[in-house]
């Protein structure tokens, strides 16, 4: 794994299979943040590598910090990860050198790419077809879509959130487990009405059901993208979409009007027990997030930390003022315990949420008598880009 699109090539899931490498097939796996594109795209990986086929994951998150890539790379496979907190130039570049590098040296089946969740994903697949790859093929644009926060969803980020929906090419409503039966048709159909030519699929990425594993076989198989194809040539965008992409323009990340953060913080503690680590993080998630409802209470985003504490990492993350934190721990070896901390939040201040963040973390570690250290971020190594214009404010 390595960082703003540096990596080295290596085995994808265990599985190489050499001189089997015929043609890569490239996903797209966007969706607004905290929809469950991870979840998906793991869920993807894991089911591709029982049948023998090999998968290599790229993932963008925001800011100059990942918390994906680490939790991908816990669940064994390998991971690259792309950071964009500087929007003016490490996406694009980063992206395509990055899907270059994997096409030529690790010829993988398919290649799984999730684009943060304030990217527009149909600008980023555009962005990978203009390099005109021999022997690759597309699978429809998938747009996940979280049903169980899609009110919540559509109010705090309306504009936004329907151009990811109108991009689509696959609707995917995921988080089914956690919506009343009788709601699932209302957002199906509030989804339909927006992208009518999409193919909608609902299912839950975290159970394990027959839909999913349907979904991954038709979303592969080349008849989807055929039907995909004949739908987008028969029919044409609304107004509505066509006034929302010209509005939308480029820039996502401003767009989306998203207040982002991304810190990581060393620890002067070489091991935690996986109690004392799961009890901080849990009282870290919960303050945070009692903070942020006093800031917006309808928010909607992604908070995520990943406290990774000698032998057991710690994940944790909330998507919206109505969730409980979610926790998970996953057993995994790290030399330099760390604590790393994204946070994109909807209708708040940025400087206020940075304050609150570095505040807050320095406090919850402080009582549980363990001192941290912010550590410096945004390493760019770029050679030919004049940085001195750009402001950077995580930077310490
Ligand atoms: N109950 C339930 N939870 C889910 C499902 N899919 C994802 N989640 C949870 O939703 C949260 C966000 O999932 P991720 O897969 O990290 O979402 P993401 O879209 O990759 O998030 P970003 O990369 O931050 O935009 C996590 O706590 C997941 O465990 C699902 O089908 N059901
Ligand atoms: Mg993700």
């Amino acid at each position: 794994m390595g960082k703003s699109g540096c990596y080295d090539a290596g085995t994808i899931n265990g599985t190489i299979i050499y001189g089997r490498f015929e043609r890569m097939k490239v996903l797209v796996v966007g969706g607004f943040l905290g929809s469950g594109k991870t979840t998906t795209i793991l869920r993807i990986g894991k089911y591709l590598g029982e049948k023998g086929q090999k998968a290599a994951i790229i993932v963008n998150e925001i800011g100059e910090i990942g918390v994906d890539a680490d939790i991908i790379s816990s669940y064994g496979f390998d991971s690259i990860e792309l950071t964009n907190g500087c929007v003016c130039c490490t996406l694009k570049r980063d992206m395509r050198y990055t899907v270059d590098e994997i096409y030529r040296k690790m010829k993988p089946d398919i290649l799984l790419v999730e684009p943060t969740g304030i990217a527009f994903p149909a600008v980023i697949k555009e962005d990978i077809m203009l390099m005109n790859l021999k022997d690759v093929e597309f699978a429809p644009l998938v747009t996940v879509i979280d049903g169980s926060r899609f009110k919540q969803i559509m109010k705090e980020t309306k504009q936004f959130s329907k151009r990811q929906i109108i991009d689509a090419e696959i609707l995917a409503i995921n988080k089914v487990d956690l919506i009343e039966d009788l709601y699932i048709p209302i957002v199906e159909s509030s989804v339909q009405q927006m992208n009518p030519q999409a193919h909608t699929v609902r299912f839950s990425a975290k159970s394990k059901d027959e839909e999913f594993a349907e979904f991954i076989s038709g979303l592969l198989s080349d008849e989807t993208s055929l039907e995909v194809d004949r739908r987008k040539g028969s029919i044409d965008k609304s107004p509505d979409a066509e006034e929302i992409i010209a509005d939308s323009g480029e820039n996502s990340i401003e767009y989306s009007k998203m207040a982002t953060y991304a810190s990581e913080y060393s620890l002067n503690h070489d091991y935690l027990e996986s109690e004392k680590a799961q009890s901080i993080v849990s009282n870290l998630m919960e303050g945070l997030k009692k903070e942020i409802i006093v800031m917006n209470p309808d928010f909607v985003g992604h908070m995520k930390v990943i406290l990774q504490a000698g032998t057991v990492n710690v994940r944790s993350s909330v998507t919206g003022a109505e969730e409980k934190p979610q926790i998970e721990t996953i057993e995994s070896y790290s030399s330099k315990p760390s604590v790393k901390i994204l946070s994109a939040i909807s209708n708040v201040s940025r400087s206020e949420l940075m304050e609150l963040v570095d505040f807050f973390v320095k406090e919850i570690f402080t009582n549980h008598g363990i001192k941290i250290v912010k550590t410096a971020v945004h390493k760019h190594n770029h050679d030919s880009h004049n940085h001195e214009n750009h402001n950077h404010p995580e930077d310490v």
